[in-house]
């Protein structure tokens, strides 16, 4: 079953923003990917996503980062911690920029910014899901088969969300 956070933070506004760090210059490729995890729960939602050129504005603030970013939680490197966010109001949404990313284009997977093919491949859209999941106050599931289930399956993509997800998240909005 799914869990909410404590105090069950939740966003007061429908409509929200999300920007990417220009800093970052990820392609159309990497953007598509994240946006397609946010549409997924924008359709069992009355919450709607919208990407904004205004980074400082932005209600979601997305960014690759290494180690220490300044937001008090460390990245450790390749594996370990991939990727946090926290519960609202915050809207800080993290990837750890050392994990070997892939984007999938169709069926096929895509190529990744780390080349090496012995990394680990960590699929960006699964793990794009399950962050937006506690972005919007959902803590973690113990249904298996959840998006918000806290184990991803070596090299199993999981990009659809499942009736716990959907439950717990109309249970909030
Ligand atoms: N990052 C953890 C996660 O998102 C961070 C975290 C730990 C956390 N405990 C939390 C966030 C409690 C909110 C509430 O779960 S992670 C997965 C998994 C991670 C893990 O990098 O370990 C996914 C990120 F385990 F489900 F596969 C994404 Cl999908
Ligand atoms: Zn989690």
């Amino acid at each position: 079953c799914y869990e909410i956070f404590e105090g069950r933070p939740r966003w007061k506004k429908r409509a929200l923003t999300f920007a990417f760090l220009p800093q970052n210059k990820l392609s159309d490729n990497y953007k598509k990917t994240i946006a397609r995890g946010f549409s997924k729960w924008q359709a069992v939602t009355p919450l709607s996503f919208r990407e904004t050129g205004s980074y400082s504005k932005a209600d979601i603030k997305i960014g690759f980062y290494s180690g220490e970013h300044g937001c008090g939680h460390a990245f450790d490197g390749v594996l370990g911690e991939l990727a946090h966010a926290y519960a609202p109001p915050f809207g800080w949404f993290h990837f750890d920029n050392d994990e070997n990313w892939v984007v999938h284009q169709g069926d096929q997977p895509g190529h990744n910014s780390k080349g090496p093919t012995m990394l680990t491949a960590i699929d960006l859209e699964s793990v794009a899901i399950h962050e937006i999941g506690h972005l919007l106050g959902l803590g973690h599931s113990v249904d298996r088969n959840a998006i918000m289930f806290p184990t991803l399956t070596n090299g199993v993509r999981k990009i659809e969300l499942q009736k716990d997800d959907v439950d717990g998240i109309q249970s909030l909005y």
